[in-house]
């Protein structure tokens, strides 16, 4: 049985901390989007871990973990996330952590790319995380980038980086970047990657019996590559279709797939954002929410839960059950607005499409309906009678408007057991 885990707005909803929660019960925990632009923290026995380029299932100590095919891995980081997690207690997690050998190779070169082609567009720059994500990807789907496995082929490896930092330099001429040093780094990194590089297909074959897999989505749906705000967007596919296509998942084992929905609406860089709140609300729910990037600590922007984008991430995922997070950080609101509808440009009312062009999404403005707040801390709550009647009514008309997906988890705080499970 395959349960996948995915984001459902612009990131940050919560997926590490469910992904936890559910790698209790699963032998394996794949990635299979996204690198260390991605931040997933986890609240475990008063430990916080952020995970970038790891699998959240690597606090629970049972869990095998795969950083599958369709991510890219940047090496240093993946080794200074592991020494971090294991000097935190996960002493067993470097022997139940394996990379695919097509994952690709997230190198230096393409973090110093990234900020130039960042400048390059002005004022219409993405706001990426400065990872090097995009470029990586561009020279995957150009099929000139460097795969997992081709690192232990000491040729070929420093020929294609070499060529890469060639093409680089034909482009933007001076780079703040010395390949052969990164070239250097990559010889003491050769011997020490070797055991955790593996072949994906027979790995997870050796594990197709597993009771229980899990996949952790890495950023959202609308940070998708096709689906989300183009162009403002990662440079993976972070919904169902990327993680089936990652993994070559058998869709016929697939029985949940779990969406993240934050009960307000974040984003982090730049783009469309319908329901943004530039007023004291959205400060407050940066305040309350603390809404910092746990990779690059930016402030996040913040507005309210969007249920038009809601109907559209559940209409391209397909989410069998959703997992509403941060009910606790709305206790202190009066009321509570929630975006039903969009009224296009051209005065056509819409209630689950999404625009695809992202200057129509920029012009459009936001019905909204606005809820009572319930006024008191649901802080640690783990049943559902026990929320406040207008909680519980908040909820209820989520899942109404949604239609047809239950929400069947809800965080009231970052710590593994602040979950309520409904049945
Ligand atoms: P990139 O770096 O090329 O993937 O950036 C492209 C867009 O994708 C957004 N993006 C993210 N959005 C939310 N959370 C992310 N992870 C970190 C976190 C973000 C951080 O968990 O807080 O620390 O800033 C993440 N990663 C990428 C990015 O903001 C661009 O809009
Ligand atoms: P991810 O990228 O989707 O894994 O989410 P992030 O880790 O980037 O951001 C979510 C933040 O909210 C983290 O700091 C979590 O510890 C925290 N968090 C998750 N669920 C809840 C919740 O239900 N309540 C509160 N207060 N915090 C939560
Ligand atoms: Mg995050």
């Amino acid at each position: 049985m395959v349960s996948i885990v995915l984001g459902s707005q612009w990131g940050d909803e919560g997926k590490g901390k469910i992904t936890d929660m559910l790698s209790q019960q699963a032998t394996l925990c794949c990635r299979a989007a996204g690198g260390h632009n991605a931040g997933h923290t986890i609240v475990h026995e008063n430990v916080t871990y952020d995970f970038h380029i790891l699998p959240s299932g690597l606090v629970s100590p049972s869990c095998i973990n795969l950083i599958g095919a369709g991510t890219v891995v940047h090496v240093p980081s993946f080794f200074k996330e592991l020494g971090q997690i294991e000097s935190k207690g996960l002493t067993s997690a470097g022997k139940r952590i394996f990379i695919s050998d097509r994952a690709h190779v997230c190198f230096d070169l393409h973090s110093v790319v990234d900020g130039l082609e960042e400048k390059g567009l002005g004022g219409r720059k993405v706001g990426t995380t400065g990872k090097g994500i995009g470029p990586c990807y561009s020279d995957k789907a150009a099929r000139r980038g460097v795969r997992v496995g081709e690192i232990l082929d000491e040729v070929t490896f420093e020929r294609k980086l070499r060529t890469l930092d060639t093409s680089y330099r034909a482009r933007f001429g001076e780079l703040a970047y010395d390949v052969e040093e990164e070239i250097a780094r990559f010889k003491e990194y050769r011997t020490k990657l070797q055991p955790y590089i593996v072949d994906q297909l027979e790995f997870l074959q050796q594990h197709q019996d597993s009771p229980n897999i899990l996949v952790e989505g890495a950023n959202a749906l609308m940070l998708d590559l096709d689906h989300g705000t183009y162009p403002f967007v990662t440079s993976s596919s972070t919904g169902l279709g990327g993680a089936v296509q990652a993994l070559a998942l058998n869709p016929q084992k697939i029985k949940n797939v779990i969406g993240v929905l934050k009960a307000y609406t974040t984003r982090v860089g730049s783009g469309p954002f319908p329901s943004e709140q530039l007023n004291a609300d959205g400060e407050k729910l940066q305040s309350v929410g603390r809404e910092f990037g746990v990779t690059t600590g930016r402030k996040r922007r913040c507005g309210w839960l969007d249920l038009v984008l809601a109907r559209y991430s559940h209409a391209i995922n397909h989410y069998t059950a959703l997992n509403l997070t941060k009910l606790d950080i709305l206790d202190d609101f009066d009321e509570i607005k929630v975006g039903v509808a969009y009224i296009l440009p051209d005065g056509k009312r819409t209630t689950g499409t999404f625009p695809a062009d992202s200057s129509v999404v920029e012009k459009l403005e936001v019905e909204y309906v606005t809820l009572p707040g319930w006024k008191s801390n649901t802080m640690g709550v783990t049943k559902y009678e026990d929320l406040p009647a207008n909680a519980r009514a908040y909820i209820e008309f989520i899942e109404r408007e949604i239609g047809g997906v239950p929400i069947k988890w809800i965080g009231t705080g970052p710590a593994r057991e602040h979950m309520i499970a409904r049945e």
